[in-house]
């Protein structure tokens, strides 16, 4: 029997609408939707790869314990049975905060796992969570927390509709877009210029978004903070400030102006390898265009200055009068209103015990989970729950991390995957497949450039006895959760009616009374035309709900209903920014790179992704190489303060002389892990060398890009 089931990817942020293609319970083909109100048909490369995802005969269907170095396949029962036990143990033995959580990044892509993963969190202890925020986007949440009241309200570039943007550390043509979801960029972008309008990409690579762009200049990595800076204090300087609209709810406009006075652009040329005039031309062009945008992302964010620059770049926005208006950055209004439901977000409540940083919406910082597992005394964590994450690949010096799992009393994963990080675990509890659950996206509907809404039913039944990652989160949940007082007893009876019920209906039913009562919902018997559930799971190509609208102030989070420009926890940082300029520019310094047919550290056991593959290669500039007397294809050894790897060379003008480019997520092949198509593409991985000393101290994020490093040429 033949089939089409529509839904959508959940591979990367960008939410392509699929159609898979079913015959005989096979998948024949996977396209893109067409009639996707979002996507209109674009998929790329990687969502042809979930058929092997749901083939893959390395993807884990049952739980497995470890005995040694040996797996043995074990009954659900058991399982849980032995996971809870192991907890417990720690907990009793060593204190509530002994035990931790890890949560990665598919969990956002997961219907379940996102709306359960929080009964977890608690169940285990709320102040021991960790997770891929703090190696991505939570300083990016930080500025929005302090200027808007919630790290959850977040602008979204106005692309389709803006005159001018400017990419800062971001590549959206290979990564399709992070907090931004804008599936086919390529084409949009190319509308913006078709338009009459100009994009500008700013960053030390020559990407393949700044080859398309009308403009491009190399930046010296963890220099945007000092760049915007000058961008900003010129719009002072030349008068340019317009807040239009917003003017009478925004405070702290003199705090601004005086903070970004150092820094003008003639003091920033040498730092960040763009002259003055032209930092000041970038500038003028901003302020000028009829609508203007500018948008940042990794590069901006998992840097020393990750806060202050994220911070900027909202900053800009607002002062060119770019801040919730069409063409400039906005605030989508997803049919079920996250933002509304969200309790505003919180900071400060408990500090992490190793590096003394407050929490911030509940996380501590990855880059010191190792040093918490490691370092003895109170609080010290000796058990960890990884949920959808690999953080042995993922966070900095992960070799390091990787000893430290060895040494834990005890670790559970709920993984799919035997890999790099699960490896350590003592049971692996692995979820059905994504094409094998239903799903909506809750998540990257805050941040899709346009309102849409669509239901994602599962292609296949789950096979008999697997469960979903909410069923499994539900369980293990319930059998760590000690009913302390009305509240912890109503959760665990909670939680049972849950069970009773079954996670998934129960998601569903979530779901269904989140829309009816949302923006777009039909809450009321003569709104005929709202949405409802129902609704959506017969519009089998998704909602459009329309173009973004502006949203301020009536939406914004916090109680005052104003925008803080100046938050004083970010302006402090000035201080830091200006020590920095003090210090000797790194000779060469690492910055990463994400490949378009991979997903960070998990796509590369997929076969129809890595055909054809050249490699992990290390891109370094002619002038560089010519110094160092390397030639292209040498093997080299690269060294950082904490570690070592041996690459091969490319040599190549797409990257800035000083500057040194690697993919991360590679570095498979370790013992004990199952990836048989990853380990004959092993690579080497680049957070081997980034340093967990390293954070950006505002938010505790991980620094990914700028690592100093040196080329030793390797004998062959
Ligand atoms: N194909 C593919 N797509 C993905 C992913 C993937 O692994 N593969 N991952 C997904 C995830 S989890 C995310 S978070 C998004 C990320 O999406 P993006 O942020 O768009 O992806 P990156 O490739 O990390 O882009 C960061 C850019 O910043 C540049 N850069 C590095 N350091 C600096 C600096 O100091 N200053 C400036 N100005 N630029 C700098 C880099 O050269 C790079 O081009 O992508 C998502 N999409
Ligand atoms: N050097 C460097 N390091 C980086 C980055 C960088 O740019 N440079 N980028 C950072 C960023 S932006 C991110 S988001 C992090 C990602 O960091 P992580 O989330 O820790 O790592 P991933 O590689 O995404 O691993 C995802 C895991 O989830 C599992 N998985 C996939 N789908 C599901 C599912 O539906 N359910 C369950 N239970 N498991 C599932 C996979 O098998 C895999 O083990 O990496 C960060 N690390
Ligand atoms: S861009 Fe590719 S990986 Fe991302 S959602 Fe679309 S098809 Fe999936
Ligand atoms: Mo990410």
């Amino acid at each position: 029997m033949q089939r089409v089931v529509h839904r959508t990817c959940t591979l990367c942020e960008a939410c392509c609408g699929i159609e898979v293609h079913v015959e005989a319970e096979r998948i024949r083909a996977i396209r893109g939707d067409p009639l996707d109100p979002l996507s209109r048909g674009h998929v790329c490369a990687k969502a042809v790869a979930l058929r092997d995802l749901h083939e893959d005969p390395d993807r884990l269907r049952q739980p497995i314990r470890r005995r040694g170095s040996d797996w043995e396949p074990i009954g659900w029962k058991e399982a849980f049975d032995l996971a809870a036990e192991g907890i417990l143990r720690a907990r009793d033995g060593h204190g509530q905060r002994s035990v931790a959580t890890y949560l990665g990044e598919p969990v956002v892509h997961n219907l379940g796992a996102l709306l359960f993963s929080e009964e977890l969190v608690e169940a285990v202890g709320a102040q021991t969570r960790f997770s891929a925020n703090t190696l991505d986007q939570i300083p990016r949440q930080l500025a929005c927390h302090e200027m808007y009241g919630s790290g959850y309200f977040v602008s979204v570039p106005d692309v389709d509709r803006t005159d001018h943007m400017l990419i800062i550390g971001a590549n959206p043509i290979d990564s399709n877009g992070g907090l931004m979801t804008a599936p086919g960029i390529r084409r949009r972008l190319r509308a913006i210029r078709e338009r009459g309008g100009r994009v500008v990409v700013i960053d030390p690579r020559l990407t393949a978004t700044a080859q398309r762009a009308d403009e491009h200049h190399f930046i010296r990595p963890g220099t945007d903070g000092l760049l915007l800076a000058a961008l900003v204090g010129t719009i002072f300087d030349e008068d340019r400030v317009r807040l239009g609209r917003l003017e009478p709810i925004v405070d702290g406009l003199d705090v601004v102006r005086r903070a970004v006075a150092g820094f003008p652009p003639e003091a920033e040329a040498a730092r960040t390898g763009i002259e003055a005039p032209v930092i000041r031309a970038l500038a003028r062009a901003f302020a000028d265009a009829p609508s203007a945008v500018c948008y940042g992302r990794m590069g901006t964010s998992a840097v020393r200055f990750g806060t202050l620059t994220s911070w900027l770049i909202e900053v800009l926005n607002a002062i060119t009068g770019n801040l919730d208006r069409p063409g400039g950055a906005m605030f989508p209004r997803p049919a079920v209103d996250v933002i509304s439901l969200q309790p505003a977000t919180r900071r400060g409540r408990w500090r992490s015990r190793t590096r003394d940083l407050p929490e911030f919406m509940g996380e501590l910082p990855t880059a010191s989970l190792a040093d918490e597992i490691e370092t003895a005394g109170e609080g010290q964590i000796h058990a960890l729950v990884t949920l959808a994450g690999n953080p042995v690949l993922s966070s900095p010096a992960g070799h390091r991390l990787s000893e430290a799992l060895r040494k834990l009393d005890f670790m559970v994963s709920i993984d799919f995957y035997l890999n790099e990080t699960t490896r350590h675990a003592n049971v692996i509890l692995p979820p059905v497949g994504p094409l094998e659950r239903n799903h909506y996206d809750l998540a990257f509907q805050l941040f899709s450039v346009r309102n849409t809404a669509r239901w994602s039913p599962a292609v296949f039944d789950a096979p008999a006895g697997a469960r979903t990652d909410a069923e499994i989160l539900l369980e293990l949940s319930r059998r760590l959760q000690r009913a302390r007082g009305v509240g912890g007893l109503l959760r665990a009876v909670a939680q049972r009616a849950v069970l009773g019920v079954g996670a998934d209906r129960v998601a569903r039913g979530v779901l269904a009374a989140a829309l009816r009562t949302g923006p777009y919902g039909r809450l009321l018997p003569w709104r005929r035309d709202g949405l409802t559930l129902a609704r959506l799971r017969d519009s089998r190509h998704g909602v459009d709900l329309g173009p973004l609208v502006p949203a301020l102030p009536e939406r914004l989070p916090g109680r005052s209903r104003r925008i803080e420009l100046a938050p004083e926890d970010v302006i402090v940082d000035f201080e830091r920014l200006r020590r920095s300029l003090d210090e000797p520019p790194p000779r060469l310094q690492l910055i990463g790179r994400r490949e378009p047919r991979s997903v960070n550290s998990w796509c590369h056991n997929l076969p129809t992704l890595m055909r054809g593959r050249r490699g992990c290669l290390l891109h370094v500039h002619p002038a560089d190489a010519d110094a160092l007397g390397i030639d292209n294809g040498a093997a080299v050894r690269l060294a950082s303060r904490v570690g070592s790897i041996e690459v091969r060379v490319h040599i190549t003008e797409a990257v800035m002389p000083g500057v040194v480019c690697l993919p991360h997520g590679h570095g498979h092949g370790l013992e004990g892990s199952r990836l048989k198509v990853a380990a004959e593409h092993a690579g080497a991985s680049m957070n081997d060398l980034t340093d967990p000393a390293e954070i950006d101290p505002l938010s505790g994020n991980a620094v990914l890009s700028g690592v100093p490093v040196a080329i030793e040429p390797r004998a062959r």
